[in-house]
């Protein structure tokens, strides 16, 4: 009998104990969770770009493609402004124009890389440079 009633108070803790432990595990998993959707938060960004063709577009975009934390970019050749989606946690806004810069585009107030923008196409190149020509 003493026995019994002590193996049922083992029983007892042992499954509060599980319990617990279910609980914490619960709990972690809930938190990685939280943490794993605010690393996903995304934002909305439009840069001003030096771009003048497709050929442009479909360099900084490339640039983008390859560049951490973007999840998406999109050129718009009527304004040169291109819309970036980024993830927040995992890039910056300075970043991104860097990006831009490094592939030979103004981005906002920076300006492109000049080895960069040196190695541009003619038609690529700004329109006020004397290098720059049409298609
Ligand atoms: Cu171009």
């Amino acid at each position: 009998m003493n026995f019994l009633a002590n193996f049922a108070v083992y029983l007892l803790i042992k499954l509060s104990t599980m319990k617990k432990l279910i609980s914490a595990l619960l709990i972690g998993i809930l938190l990685i969770g939280t943490a794993g959707f605010a690393q996903k938060k995304t934002e909305e960004i439009k840069i001003k770009t030096s771009a003048q063709c497709g050929m442009c577009k479909t360099r900084i975009e490339t640039a983008m493609a390859y560049e951490r934390g973007i999840v998406s970019s999109d050129l718009n050749l009527e304004d040169k402004v291109l819309t970036v989606t980024y993830k927040s946690g995992k890039t910056t806004p300075d970043k991104i124009r860097k990006a831009i810069n490094m592939v030979g585009y103004d981005a906002d107030e920076t300006l492109a890389d000049p080895k960069a923008y040196a190695a541009l196409s003619p038609c690529c190149k700004k329109p006020d440079d004397p290098s720059h020509t049409d298609h």
